[in-house]
């Protein structure tokens, strides 16, 4: 027979195997510097770990929170999804669950994602259509009867992501890229053909704006500028995927070069809003950025690390008509590391930038997620830099790639300064935690904004461990009472 001492005893042991068995470095969606199992961990600089919370996506792309926190991730061909997540003590990040956002579904979004500056609006692109919703991060959810197309006519094969950026600064501002159709597209070389070019687009017109014709133009001469980020100040950046397979003057040079690059677009107080701004040509299809100097010669002077060059020459085109008329990038990068985003961090200033890795080079390269070092509104490095990044993040053996390696692909930051990244390949959400004395240093506006948003967040998270404590207590007192029933069911059963 079943006193209710027994029962008791059966109760307290279910809760010790539970105070035993729950424990956060136990759980191994915990444990720091550990990656996926599909391929061997990352590496991680000192001053930084970093945590897996999940490989249950399909494609992630570009991810953004809202003004609740909710985590929205692009990249699905099924369509946008919210991500779910529980703070669970000592900083680490619980994946729950994905779900669709109703009404994202059937428009073939694949990689744009933004929000205004009020949070209130949602923006996500198609190769073809740059789309705004009524947004509400309370539940969240976008209003389907809201959808609008704000920018439209961008369909061409090739490149097909339409990155999108809204500013920090100007709520009536949507940035929209467009890249190449191809290797070399000859369509860049005309204007009204809309393509290689970076557009600002005002939210306050009504009807639906044309690509080609419409918006105040930032920038042209860029191949595919997947990744645009604003600095602190305002400050527009993007990150250019350069050319594949290039041959000079019939020498192969595609291993090393062009290089790829960080191109500055100014500031829209000084370029969109401006009267008559004439935007600068950054040089595709005629003009790229050297990284291996060894492989291009020029006759009459000396061509280094981040100086353009002709690609195709003839006596009134040459390498100085690249030097002299067209926009050089602010920093350039080993070729073929294929940035996709650039994002700057809100405490630090510095600009993260992932890099989804090579395909057209003998030796892999790239499969990293970096830092460009800012100091106020300039890269600390110079123009001609060939060091200009500091890697944060990266896959141990690059023979591997791109089968098993993470790829990055976008950036979020959340209050707390850690960096989450997806990687669409295998389907990661990485969170990055810098140490504190990562998130002071170099900062770009005050010494103290870093560090103080940090020691709320220790605040903050010790309240949640405190939660999560009383949440599994619960659940031992659940399991504990389903134990009892069991018990007491099979005593009837031997009774009867
Ligand atoms: C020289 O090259 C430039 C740039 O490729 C091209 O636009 C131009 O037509 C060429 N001129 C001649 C005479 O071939
Ligand atoms: C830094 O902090 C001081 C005082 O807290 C503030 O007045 C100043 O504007 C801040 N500087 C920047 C660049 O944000
Ligand atoms: C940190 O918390 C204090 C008190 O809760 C608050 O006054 C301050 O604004 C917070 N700082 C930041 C950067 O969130
Ligand atoms: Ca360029």
């Amino acid at each position: 027979m079943f006193t209710i001492k027994s029962l008791l005893w059966v109760l307290i042991g279910f809760n010790q195997a539970f105070a035993v068995s729950w424990d956060p470095d136990m759980d191994p969606i915990c444990k720091t510097n550990q990656g996926s199992l599909i391929y061997p961990s990352p590496s991680i600089a000192d001053g930084y770990t970093y945590q897996l919370l999940t490989n249950q996506l399909n494609r992630p792309r570009d991810i953004i929170f809202d003004t609740n926190g909710n985590l929205l991730v692009s990249g699905d061909p099924d369509g946008i999804f919210v991500v779910r997540t529980r703070e669970v003590g000592r900083g680490c990040i619980v994946y729950d669950e994905k779900t669709l956002l109703g009404g994202t579904s059937g428009l073939k979004l694949n990689h744009g994602l933004a929000l205004s500056k009020d949070g209130g609006t949602l923006f996500a692109s198609s190769p073809d259509i740059a789309y705004s919703w009524k947004y509400d991060p309370r539940i969240p959810s976008i209003d389907s009867s809201s959808r609008r197309k704000i920018v439209t006519g961008m369909n061409s094969e090739g490149h097909i992501t339409r990155t999108l950026l809204t500013s920090k600064l100007y709520s009536d501002i949507l940035l929209v890229s467009r890249g190449s159709d191809g290797n070399l597209d000859m369509d860049a070389k005309h204007l009204p053909k809309g393509k290689c070019m970076i557009k600002a687009f005002s939210l306050s017109k009504t009807e639906e704006q044309d690509f080609s014709t419409q918006g105040s133009l930032l920038g042209w001469g860029l191949r595919n500028s997947v990744g645009m980020g604003e600095d602190s100040r305002g400050g527009l950046w993007a990150v250019e995927n350069s050319a594949d397979d290039l041959q000079r003057e019939g020498i192969d040079i595609h291993q090393n070069n062009p290089a790829e690059e960080l191109n500055f677009l100014g500031n829209l107080k000084e370029t969109a809003f401006k009267e008559g701004y004439v935007a600068p040509n950054y040089g595709y299809p005629y003009c790229f950025t050297t990284w291996d100097p060894r492989d291009i010669k020029n006759p009459t002077y000396d061509i280094g690390v981040g100086d353009q060059f002709a690609l195709v020459m003839n006596d009134s085109f040459t390498d100085s008509t690249c030097r002299d008329k067209f926009q050089p990038p602010r920093l350039s990068f080993q070729a073929h590391m294929a940035p996709l985003d650039v994002k700057f961090h809100p405490h630090t200033g510095n600009a993260w930038i992932s890099f989804h890795g090579s395909w057209n080079r003998n030796v892999p390269i790239g499969y990293v997620i970096s830092v460009v070092e800012f100091q106020g509104s300039e890269p600390k490095a110079p123009r001609n830099s060939d060091n200009s990044i500091k890697n944060i993040m990266w896959n141990g053996d690059t023979a591997a790639c791109p089968g098993k390696c993470f790829r990055p692909v976008g950036f979020a930051f959340d209050t707390a300064g850690r960096i989450w990244v997806t990687s669409d390949s295998t389907g990661e959400i990485y969170i990055i935690t810098p140490s504190h004395s990562s998130l002071s240093e170099s900062p770009s506006r005050n010494d103290t904004s870093g560090s103080d948003t940090y020691s709320n967040f220790s605040r903050r998270h010790s309240a949640a461990a405190t939660l999560v404590h009383g949440g599994v207590s619960l659940t031992r007192i659940t399991v504990g009472v389903a134990v009892i029933c069991v018990l007491l069911l099979g005593g009837r059963i031997a009774l009867f």
